[in-house]
C-alpha cells in the first residue's frame, strides 16, 4: 500500500513538472525585426486596391475579379464571397472599418506577444478558410489555374511570377495540396527564425 502511495506521489510530481514545462514552452514570445518585416509585406499583399489601408474595398476588389473572370456559377460566387467577407471581418478588423499598416503591425505584435500559441492557431484558420474559398472544385488541391486566378484577383498580375510561386510548392500532376499552401502561410506569418526557408517570402521577394 505504501509503495502504491509512493508511486502516486511520484506520478503527481511528474504530472506537475510536465504541466510546468509545458507552460514554459508556451510562454509568449517577443516580436523580432524579421517578423515585423514579414508582417509589413503581408499587409502590402492584402492591400489589393493599393490605397495604403485594409478595408472591405479590398475583398470587393478581389471578388470583382472572380465575378468577371472566374467563370463561376452563382452559387460558387455566393459561397466564395460569404467566406471571404467573413474571413476579412473576423481576422483583419476588430470593430474598425479601416486598418492602417501601423494598426495591422501593432495588432499582430500584441497578439503574438500576449499569446503566441493562440496567434499561430488563428493564423492556421485564416489560410485554411482562404484556401477552401479558392479551391473552386473542392478537391482539397489547388490546380495551377485556381492558384493563379487567386493571385491575379489579388492584383498580382504577372502570370510568370505567379507560376513561379506555384512551382515553388513542387506540385504533383500540376496540383498543390491545400495543406502545403496553408502551412507555408502559417510559417510566413509566425516563424521568427530567418534561417528557415520561407516560400511565401521568397515569392514576394521574387516580385509577386
Ligand atoms: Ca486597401
Ligand atoms: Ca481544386
Amino acid at each position: 500500500m505504501q509503495d502504491m502511495m509512493n508511486w502516486a506521489v511520484i506520478l503527481l510530481h511528474v504530472l506537475i513538472y510536465n504541466v510546468c514545462v509545458g507552460a514554459v514552452e508556451q510562454e509568449p514570445s517577443r516580436t523580432n525585426d524579421y517578423l515585423i518585416m514579414k508582417w509589413g509585406k503581408w499587409f502590402t499583399l492584402l492591400d489589393f486596391n493599393h490605397d495604403g489601408n485594409l478595408s472591405m474595398d479590398d475583398p470587393t476588389t478581389f471578388e470583382a475579379y472572380y465575378i468577371a473572370h472566374g467563370n463561376l456559377s452563382d452559387q460558387q460566387l455566393k459561397t466564395m464571397k460569404n467566406k471571404m467577407d467573413k474571413l476579412w471581418k473576423t481576422f483583419v478588423f476588430t470593430n474598425k472599418k479601416e486598418v492602417s499598416k501601423e494598426d495591422f503591425l501593432s495588432m499582430l505584435k500584441q497578439r503574438y506577444e500576449s499569446n503566441t500559441t493562440a496567434l499561430i492557431g488563428m493564423m492556421r484558420v485564416f489560410p485554411t478558410d482562404w484556401c477552401e474559398a479558392i479551391d473552386l472544385n473542392g478537391d482539397k488541391f489547388l490546380s495551377k489555374d485556381e492558384f493563379i486566378l487567386n493571385f491575379v484577383a489579388e492584383t498580382h498580375n504577372n502570370i510568370q511570377t505567379d507560376e513561379k510561386f506555384f512551382y515553388m510548392y513542387h506540385p504533383i500532376n500540376e496540383r498543390v495540396a491545400l495543406d502545403d499552401v496553408i502551412e507555408s502561410f502559417v510559417l510566413f506569418v509566425t516563424e521568427p527564425d530567418e534561417a528557415k526557408s520561407d516560400i511565401v517570402l521568397n515569392a514576394i521577394d521574387s516580385g509577386l
